[in-house]
């Protein structure tokens, strides 16, 4: 039975690969942090009880900034596969916090493969490094593919860069398997709340239910290509399975802007939406409504609205991945679509949503949160 460790388990892809590697028969190690609320939300589903015999789920406490605890959970698990998924992940949230987000996103990155050198597992133990097509930032090609140059945007692109060549030059100086996998956008109804998908589809669902009257966006000019992170985790699988270690990049190559994303949420949601004005200014108002998922609105109602805030100090305006090495190479396309996975999200957030004004109507007070 192999046995893999995945930090970063309790987080979108983190959960997903889990799923798949326990379906694979592995024994799947995890780390988790400590915090002062649950956060294990996404697995609970897959929890073992620890008290019964042979979990093949084990969760270690433990964080990417604390190097003798890393080491105390490599050399108790002696994995022969290490995901390493964990990070902050978040691009905006980089800008407000370089500094920690460096320690985790990229000297964490470092931790692990020394770890495993300390350790002498150089041999044994697989490593797959989370990267991303931030790394390609102010784009020097399109589409981008493994040989495109790096140009990184924000401090997270920039320490996702330094855990790109560390993966690399571990591979090279010391012979590990270690490789890269350079994923564009991946979303699903796990997606965390703050990313744009999400934030969409959770939004115009409870603006639908009568939850919250108006969604606040960033620059909505700006272009993505979003895959469903279920296709992404089988690829970072099938990545360490080969006979020797590469770097790949996993994408749809297919575009859409997060103005399209918005209009194709709504229309999942029965809403028409007609966007009007300019730059700041520009706002989304409900053209038509058809069904029954949206009660509350009425046609006229401004629905999307622009806030600076969520503009970025520098942005990444255009990705479009060329996934052509990772289909001949290994034969991995994508399965779901973009509208099937839009589908999902927001049937899943209206799910939410309905349950929320379902608990109000009733009289209990119900809180959204923003962000
Ligand atoms: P999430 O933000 O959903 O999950 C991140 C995970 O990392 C969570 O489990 C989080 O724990 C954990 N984590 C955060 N900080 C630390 C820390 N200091 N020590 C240990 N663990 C930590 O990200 P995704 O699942 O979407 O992405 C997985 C990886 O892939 C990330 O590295 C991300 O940067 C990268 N990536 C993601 C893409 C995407 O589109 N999703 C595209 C390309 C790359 P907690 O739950 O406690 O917060
Ligand atoms: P990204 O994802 O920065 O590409 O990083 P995010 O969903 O945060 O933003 C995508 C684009 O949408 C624009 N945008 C907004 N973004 C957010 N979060 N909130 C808004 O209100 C909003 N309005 C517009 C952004 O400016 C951006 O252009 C994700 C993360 O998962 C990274 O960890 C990963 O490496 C990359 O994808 C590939």
């Amino acid at each position: 039975m192999k046995k893999a460790l995945i930090t970063g388990i309790t987080g979108q892809d983190g959960s997903y690969l889990a799923e798949l590697l326990l379906a694979k028969g592995y024994e799947v190690h995890g780390i988790k942090r400590r915090a002062s609320s649950l956060n294990t939300e996404r697995i609970d589903h897959i929890y073992q009880d620890p008290h019964e015999p042979n979990p093949k789920l084990r969760l270690h406490y433990g964080d990417l900034t604390d190097t003798s605890n890393l080491i105390r959970i490599l050399r108790e698990t002696q994995p022969d596969e290490v995901y390493n998924l964990g990070a902050q992940s978040h691009v905006a949230v980089s800008f407000e916090a370089p500094e920690y987000t460096a320690d985790v996103d990229a000297i964490g990155t470092l931790r692990l493969l020394e770890g495993i050198r300390f350790l002498g597992l150089e041999k044994k133990t697989r490593f797959y490094q989370a990267s991303t097509s931030e790394l390609y930032g102010l784009v020097q090609e399109i589409p981008q593919k493994e040989t495109t140059p790096f140009h990184p945007r924000s401090p997270y692109a920039v320490a996702k860069m330094y855990a790109y060549w560390i993966t690399v030059n571990y591979r090279e100086a010391y012979g590990i398997y270690a490789c890269n996998g350079i994923l564009f956008n991946h979303e699903s109804p796990r997606r965390g709340e703050t990313f744009v998908t999400r934030k969409v589809t959770r939004g115009l669902a409870n603006i639908a239910q009568g939850l919250e009257s108006c969604l606040y966006m960033g620059n909505i000019d700006s272009l993505r290509d979003w895959g469903h992170a279920k296709d992404y985790v089988r690829m970072q699988w099938m990545m360490l399975q080969q006979e020797r270690p590469e770097d790949f990049v996993i994408a749809t190559g297919i575009q859409v802007s997060v103005r399209e994303f918005i209009r194709r949420s709504a229309a999942q949601l029965g809403i028409s939406l007609e966007f009007r004005g300019e730059g700041v200014e520009e706002l989304a108002v409900v053209a038509a409504i058809e069904g029954d998922k949206a009660p509350a609105l009425k046609v006229g109602n401004v629905i999307v609205r622009i806030d600076p805030r969520y503009f970025r100090p520098a942005e990444v305006e255009t990705l479009l991945g060329d996934p052509s090495k990772a289909k001949q190479k290994l034969g991995w396309v994508p399965e779901i679509s973009l509208d099937e996975m839009l589908a999902e999200m927001v049937a899943h957030d209206l799910d939410k949503a309905r349950q929320h004004a379902v608990l109000r109507n009733a009289g209990f007070k119900v809180s959204v949160s923003h962000e």
